[in-house]
Formats: structure tokens, sequence, C-alpha cells
């Protein structure tokens, strides 16, 4: 072959592949940049961009608390404040709030979902028996409200740490197909009516209570299918798991009727907080057996069907027992849903 021809020929290679290396250096910078992996990215980002009712996004109520402290320690004098240390903007994926890891370069996860921020700062104080003027550091904790539902499922992150109770109005928690999450608190928050934890294969620790809960879903490590836990009536409940053990319970500061724990229509337990070992559908039911005699089945449906066309009268006291949806009357959907309990449906 021709020297020149050769010479163009390793010109060219030369310049192909110096091009291959640049080329996708472009495509990379040219990319949306992401400090996730998804899904976690996309989806911790919409959590931190949901509005509260007078408008203020998630991730604004972070700044906004961190500010409150920070202004707290200007005013009281003598602290440094480490201003920019965790601050980021709110619509920004990254947030203070989350802990985060790495796996290999440049993959960074939310680990610990929580709900906290913390401001560090520092300040000095004088030995009250030396005299020496002596320096601390601190780093205080801030506990934001935050709004909508938390909708994490098929992330990589591994616990779900509670916020302070009564702190928050998160609407419902979703953790399916969490792989890797290993621990699920959420305690104490008014405003949660829905839990669902399915195909959550690593959970050893459940610890879900004292939040407004309707549905709990859950299926942790040695389930191999999800336990459902519904309310029926006027009350809300709550469930502990610890390795192999799930404990069900209801909430303290419900009505004081509750008729039990119900499975395909029988009772299984009248214990307000009792072990369980099954999976598929339980019910807590504050309503439903209204002829009192341990089951739900289509005597009860047909009762509350009378009551609700108006041939059965029902005292004021009664009306909890029929309301199945606990909506503050009767009529036949609170028969259907019996009438489904009583057939296993
Ligand atoms: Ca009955
Ligand atoms: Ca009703």
């Amino acid at each position: 072959m021709n020297k020149n021809v050769k010479n163009g020929l390793s010109i060219m290679l030369s310049l192909i592949l110096a091009f291959m290396m640049i080329v996708p250096s472009f495509a990379e910078e040219s990319e949306p940049y992401e400090y996730f992996i998804q899904p976690d990215n996309d989806l911790y980002a919409a959590f931190l961009m949901q509005t509260s009712p007078s408008g203020i996004r998630n991730g604004e109520q972070v700044v906004l608390a961190r500010a409150a402290l920070i202004d707290e320690l200007i005013a009281a004098g003598g602290y440094n404040v480490l201003f920019g240390a965790g601050v980021y903007h709110d619509g920004d994926a990254l947030c203070s709030m989350w802990s985060l890891s790495a796996i290999g370069y440049d993959q960074n996860y939310v680990d610990i979902c929580r709900f906290y921020s913390s401001v560090p700062y520092s300040g000095t104080m004088v030995d009250p028996r030396t005299g020496e003027i002596l320096c601390f550091d601190c780093n205080d904790p801030v506990y934001p409200d935050l709004y909508g539902p938390l909708n994490i499922p098929g992330t990589r992150t591994e616990v779900v740490e509670s916020p302070q109770e009564g702190q928050t109005h998160i609407s419902s928690v979703n953790i399916n197909d969490c792989l890797y999450m290993r621990s699920l608190s959420f305690i104490g928050q008014p405003e949660c009516t829905f839990i669902t934890a399915v195909n959550c294969p690593s959970i050893e620790r459940v610890d879900v209570r004292k939040c407004d809960l309707k549905n709990i879903t859950l299926q942790p490590m040695g389930y191999e299918q999800p336990l459902a836990i519904s309310v029926i009536g006027d009350g809300s409940v709550g469930a502990t798991f610890y390795r192999s053990e799930m404990t069900l319970g209801v909430d303290e500061d419900v009505p004081s009727i509750f008729l039990g724990w119900y499975v395909n229509g029988q009772r299984v337990s009248g214990l307000r907080e009792f072990c369980y070992d099954g999976d598929g559908d339980i019910y807590a039911c504050f309503a439903g057996d209204v002829n009192n005699d341990g089951d739900l089945n289509m005597n009860d449906a047909v009762n509350i069907s009378r009551a609700a066309i108006g041939t059965r009268d029902v005292s004021a006291d009664e009306l909890a027992i029929y309301d199945a949806n606990a909506n503050g009357h009767i009529d036949v959907s609170d028969a259907v849903i019996v009438a489904r309990l009583g057939l296993g449906l």
C-alpha cells in the first residue's frame, strides 16, 4: 500500500478514535445532570416539588425551617453558623434531608429517607471553674412540615425513618419493590391513611402506628404473599414486624367499640393487639357485625340494608356499627361491604 495512503488511513483512524472518545463526553454533558440513580432521582425530586394547601413546596419547607433556626441562632448571638452546609435549592433532587451513599463512581442514591435537616454551627463558652474559653461545635436538627404522598417504589433506599410525631401532613407511603429496604418506620403522622410495602424481601423491621391508617399492605422478609390489613368502620390500625413476628394493633385513640379482627368473615381475635402470622386479607372491624354473633355474613348485610331503606330502626348509638364505610350515614354500600367480607370476596 502506498505510504501516503497508509498515513492518510492512520490519520483518519486516529481522528475517528479521537471523535469516538470525545462524543460520549459531549453526550454526557448535554444530558441533564442527575445526582441520584434512577428512579430515585425523579421520585425524590417529585416529593420535594409537592405543595402544601398554601402553595409552599416541600423543598421550600426544608429551606424555611433551616432559615428559622439560623435566624434564631443569629439573634441569640455568639454563634458561628456554617452557612451553605447542606442548603440546596428546593427544586433540586439533592436535599439536605436525605442521607446519601454511592455505588461505584458517581452513582449516588438515598440510603436513608429521613425527614429532618440540620444546621451546623459553632460557638464559645467560658469554663465556670477555670475561666478558660472553650469552643464547641453543634448540629441542631429542624423538622419541616411536609405534604402529599411519599412514593418511592423501586428505589435503592434502605431505611425509611419516621418523622417526629405530628410533624408532617404526608398522606401515604409507597415503598413497593424496594429490594434493599431493611427498615420502615412511620409513626404519629395524622394525615397518613395508607402504607404499602409489597415485595420488600430485605425488610426485617416495620413499625407503622398512630397515624390514621385505613390500609396497610406488607410483604416483608419471609412473606411469599402480601398481608393486607384494612379497616371497616371508623378506626385506624398499626403494625409492627421484627424478623418473623408480625403484631397488629388498633390505635388507642379510636372509638371504644372494636369488634375484632376478621378473616373470611370470621373473627380471629377480639384483642386490640395480637400476633398474626398469616398473609392475605385481614380486617380490623369497628362496624359490620350488627347482630353481634361474632361473624360477618349475609344476616348482617340484610340488617344493614333494612336500616338503609328505613325498615329497621337504628339508634344514634348503633349508627357506628352499621356504618361500614364510616361516611356518617347508613346506605346500601355499607351492606355491600359487609356482604363481600362475609363471602370472602
Ligand atoms: Ca354477625
Ligand atoms: Ca356508610
